[in-house]
C-alpha cells in the first residue's frame, strides 16, 4: 500500500461536517484517498459493504465533497466521523500511525475482506476525485458505480448488505422497484387526466437530471416529465436547483411552467426536492419540505384508518420547520411531532423510533421510515384472504407506498414519485395541497462572527446557552411581535451564524430577523459591517 499517493498539503485542516467533507475541489485530493482507506477499514470492521459518495450537493460547481455510507444505507456512525477528521488532517508522515490507531481502537481484523461502493455526481472534479477514493480502496474489493445520485448509492449499499431483500443493488433494480410501485399506486387513480400527469422537473444541471432521463421508460407514461436544467448547457446549481428555489423563494431560471402547473426542483446530488407553482397573477408559491411532510403524513394516516391498523405515526422536523406546519400537524392532524438538530442523520435517527416516522427538513430533504413490525403488519393484512375489501385496498396501497420510498435517505426521485402518486390518488391539485395550511412569513439571515463556536445551543437548536445574554435578548425581541419565533445556530457547512425568524407579517419577520442579527453581531463577536435593516 503506497501512502505517498495523493499527498496532503501541509497544514491544511478540514472537518467532517454535517454532511461529510465539503470545500473547494482543489483541496480534496488527499481527503478522497484517505476516505477510500477509511471506508475499507469500516468495511472490514462491519464485514459489510460501505459506500463513499463524491458530491458537494447544492454547493457551486467548483466545490466538491465526500461522505461515507454505513451498511444499512445510513450516514456513517459519529465515532467514525471522528476518525475521518483525524485521518484527513494527519500530516503525510503521520498517516500510517493514524491508520494504525483506528485499526487498533476498533480491533480490525485486516485479513477480513472489504467491499466499497463508490459513487459520484456530475461535477468536473468528481471523476479524478472518485479515482482518488478508489486508489485508497485500491485492490481491496472496491466497486465503482460511476455516476449515481447520493440516494441511489445509499440504496445500493443497503441492497447489497441485505442480500437483495431491499432490492437489487443496481440502478436498473432501483428504477424497477420504484417505478413498479408507482404504477401500482397510480392504478388507483383511474380518472387522472393527461394534464394531471404532467410535471416540470428542474434537474439543477446535475446528476438527478441524468437519472430522471434514465428512469423515464420505466414509468410507462404514467407520469409525463418535462425536464429542464438537464446539464446540457447550464451550470450546476447556478440559479437553479432546490436550494436556489428555497432560499430565493422564486422559480429557477431555465424552466418553462404554465400558471397553475406543478414544478419541482432537485439539488445537485438529488437528495432534496421542493415543489412550486405560479398562480394566474404571476405569484410564486413554494411547497417546501414541511408541506411535503404534511401531504405524506395525511395520506398515510388516512390509509392507516382505512386499514384499521394501529400503528404509531410521527413527523420529525427541525427548528426551521414553519410554525404553521407544526401547529397543523399537532393540533389538526393530531400526529406526534418531534424536533431534532439540523442534519439528516439526526432526523433519521429520531424517525426510527416510531412505527412510521416521516421526516423532512424544510429545505426538502426527507423520507419515511417504516419499522419492521409495521411492514409485517401491512403485509399480513394485504395477504389476508379474510380481510374486507376496504381494509385490503388500504393495505395494498400502503405496501406500494413502502416500495416507492427509499428508506435509506431522503431521495428527490423517490419523493417525487410518492408525491405524484398521492396527488393522483387523492385527485388533488397543487393549489389544494398548498391550501392545507398557510406558511407564516419568515426570514433567514447570516451573520459573520470571528468564531461561530462561541454560540452553543440546546433544545434542538431552538435556544442559545452561550454567549451570555444572547437568548435573553432574543426572547425580548420575539415578544415585540405577534406569532413570532426566532433562533440562531452556527452553520455546520459555512463559516457563519444563521438567524431564523418568523412572524405574523413579512415585515415583522424581516424586522425581527434583523434585530436578532444585531444581537448576534454585538454579543457573539461580529466581524465586518453591522447588519443593516432589510427595509
Ligand atoms: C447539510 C445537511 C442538511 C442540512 C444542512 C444545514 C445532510 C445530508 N445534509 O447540507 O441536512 O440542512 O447541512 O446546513 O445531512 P447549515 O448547517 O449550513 O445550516
Ligand atoms: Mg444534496
Amino acid at each position: 500500500l503506497d501512502l505517498c499517493l495523493h499527498p496532503k498539503p501541509a497544514g491544511l485542516v478540514l472537518q467532517y461536517g454535517t454532511a461529510g467533507f465539503r470545500t473547494n475541489a482543489k483541496q480534496l485530493d488527499h481527503v478522497m484517498f484517505r476516505m477510500g482507506l477509511l471506508a475499507t477499514l469500516r468495511s472490514k470492521k462491519t464485514e459489510a459493504t460501505i459506500g463513499v459518495m463524491v458530491t458537494a450537493s447544492h454547493n457551486p460547481e467548483e466545490d466538491n465533497g465526500v461522505k461515507l455510507v454505513d451498511p444499512m444505507g445510513e450516514m456513517v456512525t459519529p465515532t467514525w466521523e471522528g476518525y475521518a477528521t483525524q485521518l484527513a488532517n494527519a500530516e503525510q508522515e503521520d498517516l500510517l500511525a493514524a491508520l494504525k490507531d483506528v485499526i487498533e481502537k476498533e480491533a480490525i481484523n485486516m485479513s477480513q475482506e472489504a467491499n466499497v461502493f463508490v459513487g459520484k455526481d456530475t461535477r468536473s472534479s468528481s471523476a479524478s476525485l472518485s479515482q482518488a477514493v478508489l486508489d485508497g480502496v485500491s485492490a481491496l474489493g472496491g466497486h465503482n458505480y460511476g455516476l449515481v445520485t447520493t440516494p441511489q448509492l445509499h440504496y445500493m449499499v443497503c441492497c447489497q448488505n441485505t442480500q437483495g431483500k431491499y432490492g437489487e443493488a443496481t440502478v436498473e433494480g432501483y428504477y424497477k422497484k420504484l417505478c413498479q410501485a408507482f404504477i401500482q399506486l397510480t392504478n388507483n387513480a383511474s380518472n387522472c387526466t393527461d394534464d394531471q400527469k404532467h410535471l416540470s422537473v428542474d434537474g439543477a444541471n446535475g446528476i438527478g437530471a441524468l437519472k430522471v432521463r434514465e428512469m423515464e421508460s420505466h414509468l410507462k407514461k404514467e407520469l409525463h416529465i418535462s425536464l429542464f436544467n438537464d446539464g446540457s448547457k447550464g451550470k450546476l446549481n447556478h440559479q437553479c436547483g432546490a436550494d436556489f428555489v428555497k432560499v430565493q423563494q422564486n422559480a429557477p431560471t431555465g424552466i418553462k411552467i404554465n400558471p397553475g402547473e406543478r414544478g419541482c426542483s432537485f439539488d445537485g446530488d438529488a437528495d432534496r426536492i421542493v415543489y412550486y407553482y405560479i398562480d394566474s397573477e404571476g405569484q410564486f408559491h413554494l411547497l417546501d419540505g414541511d408541506k411535503i411532510a404534511t401531504l405524506i403524513s395525511t395520506f398515510l394516516k388516512e390509509l392507516l384508518t382505512q386499514a384499521a391498523l394501529d400503528l404509531k405515526i410521527a413527523v420529525v422536523q427541525t427548528a426551521y420547520a414553519n410554525g404553521s406546519s407544526t401547529h397543523y400537524l399537532e393540533d389538526t392532524m393530531k400526529v406526534i411531532v418531534r424536533c431534532t438538530k439540523t442534519g439528516v442523520k439526526h432526523l433519521h435517527h429520531a424517525a426510527q423510533e416510531f412505527d412510521i416516522g416521516v421526516y423532512f427538513e424544510a429545505n426538502g430533504h426527507g423520507t419515511v421510515l417504516f419499522s419492521k413490525a409495521a411492514e409485517e403488519k401491512i403485509q399480513q393484512l394485504a395477504e389476508n384472504p379474510g380481510a374486507d375489501d376496504e381494509r385490503k385496498r388500504a393495505a395494498l396501497l400502503l405496501q406500494n407506498t413502502v416500495n416507492v420510498i427509499n428508506q435509506t435517505v431522503g431521495d428527490a426521485i423517490s419523493d417525487m414519485l410518492l408525491i405524484e402518486a398521492i396527488l393522483a390518488i387523492k385527485g388533488m391539485t397543487i393549489q389544494q395541497w398548498d391550501a392545507i395550511y398557510s406558511d407564516l412569513p419568515n426570514r433567514q439571515l447570516k451573520v459573520k462572527v470571528s468564531d461561530r463556536r462561541v454560540i452553543d445551543t440546546t433544545d434542538a437548536e431552538r435556544r442559545a446557552v452561550s454567549p451570555a445574554g444572547l437568548q435573553e435578548a432574543i426572547d425580548s425581541l420575539v415578544k415585540k411581535y405577534r406569532q413570532a419565533r426566532s433562533f440562531v445556530r452556527p452553520s455546520g457547512t459555512e463559516d457563519v451564524v444563521r438567524v431564523y425568524a418568523e412572524a405574523e407579517t413579512q415585515e415583522s419577520a424581516d424586522d425581527l430577523a434583523h434585530e436578532v442579527s444585531l444581537a448576534v453581531y454585538r454579543l457573539a463577536g461580529g466581524v465586518g459591517d453591522e447588519p443593516k435593516p432589510l427595509h
